[in-house]
This record gives structure tokens, C-alpha cells and sequence, in this order.
């Protein structure tokens, strides 16, 4: 797919080389931070992070593609309601949940439901939900050799093959609309991703982001090399210790495109290229604090429309954040993920009968945590990666509500709760090393 977004969007092709260059600048002046990557075996997969994301129009798209993604080891992770940000849309992220899978491929994609109900004009729902319906958006090969994974439990390395094919075939750019130049604009008054899920022939993957280790380096260096930025990076400010997920993207391209039903010219703006730079994950304690700092400076309402001393008092607001690694352990605000440092001094204290006690082993050195990576996304921020890519200043507003209930019957599965996942993770590396501790007296 990566491939594919580069021949379809050259633009994509420069941000990885950009990437690429100051990922390598930074691990060469920051000894620090490789060996944290290196301990957390993510040096590996940084290359190949990425996210992408897709926007679907009925439930049952939505279902299938669940079953799709299962095939890949990718499940449904979090709900989303971007309708408090005037965005009428729903999405979870399909993610690999286990911490093996993750180290190998952390590849995520925030998949968004358009939410037909929120349109008020009830003839131009109708239109649109006949226009969908129409549609088929995998190809009968993607959805047999899903069923078959399914009945067999997995696919042949040939069969693995075809999929991947085929399933590629589905996020594809369409320069030809579906509907008539008419149609495309009223659905495009309605708004404008009503527009860009309801006109094409399937879900054009509309992003692709890289990881990079310094997000305002390349926020920099986008428009020395002739790429337009979006003005601000979503989510906390620079730290020392990166929580969460910042990023930032450039300006989706207006490119032409043919109405089928007339033959009409026209053009549309959907697809744009992303950066993001990931820091560790909170707990509910941790996120909560992050809201709450975050609601001072910037609302739901307000994402997309930051002002010119936004980065300012938004460094001042966070001040109240602890950046400092044990402090973020010991108050409970961030998830760490525990290992031995040395196996022969943790026998020796076992074996002299001391009760397992994590505190006491690490500050004896023979025991260390570093922070989970936040594998997840942030609804403030993806609101104003959204609006950045609709273009122009408008800003629909709807009556908020999150609809998880059915947003998950459409799924056909609930989602997992993120922050559930983070502290099994967490536990599990603490059972490894107790476990390693009670082996001694075996
Ligand atoms: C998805 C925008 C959200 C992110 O990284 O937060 C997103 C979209 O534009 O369809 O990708
Ligand atoms: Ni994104």
C-alpha cells in the first residue's frame, strides 16, 4: 500500500526521504534516546511504522472490513466520535494488539463510519444511502479468500499473496466519480467528506504516515522542501519524555477528477500525506490530565482553528505535566514496561528469602522500566488533522453524540478499551519478572 500511496502521491515519496534523514540525524546526536529505542526494541520497526486511514459509508463495508483486517491480525482498538468536532463521522483504529505483533508491525488504520444520520436533508440521506448501497468496495476475491482464512483458520503463503492483492485493490484512487457533477455538489454542501465517501467507487486510503523522532524538526524542514504544512502540531507540546502522539500533516492536493455520469471536469481534496511522532502511553490517570490540560488551551470545537500563540500556551499549560521518567512512574500517570537487568543478582536476592519487591529490586539496580509506546490515536488531534484536509475554514457543528453502541453493532464486535490493553501489557511484564524471582526457590 505504501508503495502504491507513492506512485498515486509523489508528495508522500518526499515526506518518507524527509523523514528518513532526520530520523537518522536524530539517533546519530542522541545517544539517549537510541539506547531507550534500542532497549525497547523499537529501533527495528521504526522504519516500517506507519498509520493510514480510510473513511467507510455503511455498516456493512464496516463489517466486512473488520473481517479483513482480522485476517491480517489487526483488531478493532478504541471509539472515536469526531461529530463534536462538526465531523460527521465515527472510527475505531484496526491495530495489532499482542506485544510480539506490535514489535514486528505496528501498522494501524484509523478507519472512520460517515454517520448519514447527522445530515439534515432528508431527501439527499436518502440519495446517498441508495448511492452506497450500490456499491462493492472489496473485490469477490478479497471476500472468498477472506471466508476461506476464516474457515481454515489462515491462508497458504500463495493465498496470503492474492490477498494482499486483492485487499489493495480496495483503498486504490478513483479520478472518476460515481455520481454526477450536481450530485458531487450538493453532497459536498452537506460536507465535504460526505462528498469524498459518497462519489468514488471504494475507500481510497486518504494517508499515510511515517514515524519520526522529531516532529518539529520536520515540521521545519516540510516547506524548505516544498511542502504545505499544516500550521500547528496536534496533541502535547516538545518534552523531554514524548507522551502520546503529536503530528502534524501536510495540505491534502486538490487533483482533477471525471464525473462518470456526464463527463463533466472537476477536482477534489481528500489526500494528503502525515507525520507522527509517538511517546509513551498514559493511564487513565495520566490521560485525564492530559484532557483536562489540553480542554485549557484548545476545544473540540476549536480544533483546526489554533491561534498565533497557540504552541506558547500550550508549553505554559503543560507545565503541570511531570516530565520527568520516575516521577510519571511513581504518581501513576504513564504505563512502563519492566525487565531484568541482572539475572544472577535478582537470584541472589530471592534466594535470601525477600519478599518480591519491585521498588527495592529497582533501586538495586538489578530490575528497570521504560514507557510503552501509545499505539493509539487522539480524538482533539484527529479533528484537526481532519479539518486541516477539508480545506477553507469551514466548520459544521452537530449535536455531540458519541453513538459507541452502534457504532459497534455496524462493526459486528465491540472495540477494545486502549488504555485495558496498556495495563495488561504492563502487568505482564511485571508476572515475567516475578516470575523469573519465584523460579529461583524452585
Ligand atoms: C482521519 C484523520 C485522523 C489521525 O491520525 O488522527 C487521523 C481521516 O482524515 O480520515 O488519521
Ligand atoms: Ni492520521
Amino acid at each position: 500500500m505504501s508503495a502504491m500511496y507513492k506512485t498515486e502521491v509523489p508528495q508522500y515519496g518526499t515526506l518518507l526521504d524527509l523523514v528518513a534523514d532526520i530520523n537518522r540525524a536524530t539517533l546519530e546526536q542522541d545517544a539517549a534516546l537510541r539506547g531507550e529505542l534500542e532497549a525497547g526494541d523499537e529501533l527495528r520497526r521504526l522504519d516500517v511504522e506507519r498509520h493510514g486511514a480510510i473513511r467507510l459509508g455503511t455498516a456493512q463495508e464496516l463489517a466486512d472490513m473488520r473481517r479483513i483486517f482480522r485476517v491480517m491480525g489487526m483488531f478493532p482498538v478504541g471509539y472515536y466520535d469526531l461529530s463534536v468536532a462538526g465531523v460527521p463521522v465515527h472510527a475505531t483504529a484496526f491495530r495489532p494488539v499482542s506485544d510480539a505483533a506490535l514489535r514486528n508491525n505496528p501498522f494501524r488504520v484509523f478507519t472512520s463510519l460517515l454517520r448519514l444520520e447527522l445530515i439534515a436533508d432528508a431527501a439527499l440521506r436518502a440519495q446517498a444511502e441508495a448511492i452506497l448501497a450500490r456499491r462493492a468496495i472489496f473485490t469477490p476475491r478479497a471476500l472468498e479468500l477472506t471466508a476461506l482464512a476464516e474457515e481454515a483458520g489462515g491462508l497458504t503463503e500463495a493465498q496470503a499473496v492474492e490477498f494482499v492483492q486483492e485487499v489493495t485493490q480496495t483503498f486504490r484512487w478513483h479520478s472518476e466519480a460515481t455520481v454526477s457533477h450536481a450530485t458531487y455538489r450538493q453532497l459536498h454542501g452537506a460536507h465535504r467528506l460526505v462528498a469524498d465517501v459518497v462519489s468514488f467507487k471504494g475507500p481510497h486510503i486518504n494517508h499515510l504516515t511515517p514515524r519520526t523522532l522529531d516532529i518539529d524538526a520536520a515540521q521545519a524542514e516540510m516547506p524548505r522542501r516544498g511542502i504545505a504544512a499544516k500550521e500547528v502540531v496536534e496533541g502535547p507540546p516538545r518534552r523531554k519524555h514524548a507522551i502520546l502522539l503529536r503530528q502534524t500533516s501536510f495540505k491534502a492536493l486538490e487533483e482533477p477528477i471525471v464525473f462518470a455520469e456526464d463527463g463533466a471536469d472537476g477536482s477534489h481534496t481528500a489526500r494528503f500525506g502525515e507525520i507522527e511522532q509517538r511517546g509513551m502511553a498514559l493511564t487513565r490517570a495520566g490521560r485525564a490530565l492530559y484532557d483536562q490540560l489540553l480542554a485549557g488551551v484548545r476545544s473540540m470545537q476549536g480544533a483546526g482553528s489554533a491561534s498565533a500563540d497557540y504552541s506558547e500556551r500550550l508549553a505554559a499549560a503543560f507545565q503541570a505535566f511531570p516530565d520527568d521518567l520516575d516521577q510519571l512512574r511513581e504518581r501513576g500517570l504513564a504505563f512502563f514496561r519492566w525487565r531484568v537487568l541482572d539475572a544472577d543478582g535478582l537470584a541472589r536476592v530471592a534466594a535470601s528469602g525477600a519478599a518480591f519487591d519491585l521498588q527495592a529490586l529497582r533501586a538495586q539496580g538489578l530490575v528497570a522500566a521504560s514507557p510503552i509506546v501509545y499505539e493509539d490515536f487522539l480524538p482533539v488531534s484527529a479533528a484537526g488533522i481532519f479539518q486541516s484536509n477539508l480545506g477553507g475554514a469551514e466548520q459544521k457543528s452537530y449535536a455531540a453524540n458519541a453513538a459507541q453502541e452502534a457504532f459497534e453493532a455496524a462493526l459486528g464486535a465491540p472495540v477494545a478499551d486502549e488504555i485495558a490493553l496498556y495495563e495488561q501489557s504492563q502487568q505482564a511484564s511485571v508476572d515475567a519478572v516475578r516470575a523469573q524471582y519465584a523460579a529461583v526457590l524452585n
